[in-house]
């Protein structure tokens, strides 16, 4: 059976990482059996989540699970769909991937009201005395992922406004499409859940959730795909799960 290696849960998101998230419902697109496993950040081949195993294989990087699957699985997540269309979608889910991410990672890890929302509870299965040596390392080595990146040379302001560029851009090309590329889920519409559903989590407060949250499709596009992979939730990211 397929382990897919998670954060777990959190934030009313089935995981805090959009990428953790992008191959679960990959992963459910499939119908392939699989569990998820929320211990295996220390063993990752590349210190990153997700990573699955799959057969004594073990495959990091949600891009090459998605090409894993479809190579090994005999599975084309985009059945149906045109060159133009496959084109689309690599180039979007590309911009979620890096560009929208950095935005939502200075968002939650550098934004100080956030990080105590939100990712300051990662740290509390350490010791206590361990906190105010770990917590401030590990946000400097965001900090700097950040400006190597490039987007933490901009000033928050700008990061906002490039963010919420993308999110206008994901919700125009929605328009009023049930999903990305019409009536039936593509592999894009893995990664645009993701993202979007982590944009738009009630947790933080954001100028980029606000416009987000304005885009009335992209809630409904979060609760429609919340019905299909996640049937047991009632809501994600205050997304109510409705066909
Ligand atoms: N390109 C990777 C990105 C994965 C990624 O950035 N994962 C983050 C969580 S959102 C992570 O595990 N970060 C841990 C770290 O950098 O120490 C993918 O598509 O899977």
């Amino acid at each position: 059976m397929i382990t897919l290696y998670t954060f777990g849960p959190a934030f009313g998101l089935p995981d805090p990482s959009p990428f953790v998230t992008k191959a679960e419902v990959l992963l459910k697109m499939t119908g392939l059996s699989f569990r998820t496993d929320a211990g295996g950040f220390r063993k990752a081949p590349k210190g990153k989540l997700p990573y699955i195993e799959d057969d004594g294989t073990r495959i990091a990087d949600s891009t090459f699970i998605r090409q894993y699957l479809e190579k090994k699985y005999d599975i084309d997540f985009d059945r149906g769909l045109s060159a133009e269309q496959r084109a689309i979608g690599w180039a979007f889910e590309k911009m979620a991937e890096d560009h929208l991410y950095w935005a939502l990672v200075d968002s939650r890890w550098i934004d100080d009201e956030n990080f105590a929302r939100g990712p300051a509870h990662f740290f509390r299965r350490l010791p206590a005395p361990l906190r105010p040596i770990m917590i401030p390392m590990i946000r400097r080595k965001v900090r700097n992922a950040l400006h190597a990146q490039g987007m933490g040379r901009h000033s928050r302001e700008e990061i906002v406004r490039l963010g919420m560029h993308s999110i206008d851009a994901i919700a125009n090309y929605l328009g009023h499409k049930p999903f990305f590329f019409g009536g039936e889920p593509s592999g894009v519409d893995a990664t645009m859940f993701a993202f979007v559903a982590g944009t738009l989590c009630p947790r933080f407060e954001s100028p980029m959730r606000d416009a987000a949250e304005r885009h009335d499709n992209l809630k409904r596009y979060v609760g429609r795909m919340a019905a299909r992979y996640y049937p047991g939730a009632a809501e994600i990211a205050g997304c109510k799960a409705a066909a």
